[in-house]
C-alpha cells in the first residue's frame, strides 16, 4: 500500500496542474536527441513531446537530479511518442539526458536540459 502513495499524489498533482506554457518537441534518432540541448526558464511549465523518429528503440532518461525533479523515464518504440508535462524548478540547474539502450550513449546519444534563471 505504501508504494501506492507516490502514485496517488502524482496523479493528484497531474490532475491539478495548470496547462503548459510551451510545447517542446524532442526527437530521438540514431544516435542523437534533437535538439541536444533543451532550454527552459526557471518555473516554466512545459510539455515535452518525446518522439522516436528513428528505426530502433530509444529512451529518454535523466540523471538523478532530473529524476528528483520529477522527469519520468520514457522508453519508445520506433514511431512512438509520449508527452511529459513538467514544471521547471525555481532555481537554475542542469540535467543530463541519455539513452540507456546498450551502446547508444557511447555513440553520442546524450543531451541536456538547461533551466535558466528568469531575468529579474
Ligand atoms: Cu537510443
Amino acid at each position: 500500500m505504501r508504494r501506492l502513495y507516490p502514485l496517488i499524489s502524482f496523479a493528484l498533482l497531474v490532475a491539478c496542474a495548470p496547462p503548459p506554457e510551451r510545447e517542446i518537441t524532442v526527437a530521438m534518432t540514431e544516435y542523437a536527441f534533437v535538439p541536444a540541448t533543451i532550454e527552459v526558464a526557471a518555473g516554466e511549465r512545459v510539455r515535452l513531446v518525446i518522439r522516436n523518429t528513428g528505426r530502433l528503440e530509444h529512451d529518454f532518461a535523466t540523471d538523478q537530479r532530473g529524476v528528483a525533479l520529477g522527469i519520468t523515464h520514457v522508453h519508445l518504440a520506433p514511431g512512438a511518442s509520449q508527452s511529459i508535462d513538467w514544471t521547471a524548478p525555481a532555481e537554475a540547474t542542469e540535467v543530463a539526458i541519455r539513452c540507456t539502450i546498450v551502446g547508444h550513449e557511447a555513440l553520442g546519444m546524450v543531451g541536456r536540459l538547461v533551466v535558466r534563471a528568469r531575468a529579474p
